[in-house]
């Protein structure tokens, strides 16, 4: 005999987007103010006993003396930026959060990308969140279980966007933004916090 019957559950991840928190005109400006007043880096990464250059650049602004550190990169906070810090306070007060740090990542086309990461660092503390405002062509954000049997997800986000992981996200799914066939620009400011009580 079987037991009771158990409706299966279509697990996804504890993920809020709000399509349009940056209205389209703002997020072109944003767009232009990024690209013109950003110190853009450029990361290397080490595989296989050689160094490349990871395929993207990543700017980060954060409140004087903060600190992040994740795969052999450290970047340090000296204060943020005034229109990055009324930013920073939209998104909190939206989110119910306490961001106070914007790590931003420039896909120069399609050929750039972001590998598999949750965002484990200890500098984020033990349950992080995170959110992602988007800004230029649209890009895929693609989920998966970080155990198997793998789940996957995918986001396609557009310009203006605003993705929030919410807690336990990172704990339970990766994330990734694959390359694609498109040829425009496209920056993430992911807002993380560093500041822990
Ligand atoms: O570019 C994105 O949308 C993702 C950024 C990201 O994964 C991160 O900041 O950890």
């Amino acid at each position: 005999m079987s037991g009771p019957k158990v409706a299966p559950s279509i697990a996804v991840p504890p993920v809020t987007i709000r399509p349009e928190f940056l209205e389209p005109a703002k997020a072109a400006c944003w767009l232009g103010w990024c690209q013109r007043r950003l110190r853009w880096r450029q990361e290397r990464v080490r595989m296989f006993g050689r160094e490349y250059d990871c395929r993207r650049l990543v700017a980060f602004a954060a409140e004087a003396g903060l600190r992040y550190r994740y795969s052999g990169t450290e970047h340090i906070g000296y204060g943020l930026p005034r229109p990055l810090s009324v930013l920073v306070k939209r998104v909190n007060l939206m989110l119910g959060t306490v961001f106070d740090s914007v790590l931003l990542t420039r896909y120069r086309s399609g050929n750039d990308q972001l590998g598999w990461h949750a965002d484990g660092e200890p500098d984020l503390g033990p349950e992080p969140d995170l959110a992602v405002i988007s800004l230029g062509v649209p890009r895929t954000l693609a989920f998966r279980t970080a155990t198997k049997p793998r789940l996957a997800v995918r986001y396609r986000l557009e310009a203006g966007s605003l993705l929030h992981m919410g807690a336990g996200t990172l704990s339970v799914w990766q994330h990734s933004v694959p390359a694609e066939r498109s040829s425009g620009e496209r920056i993430s400011l992911g807002f993380r916090q560093l500041r822990w009580p």
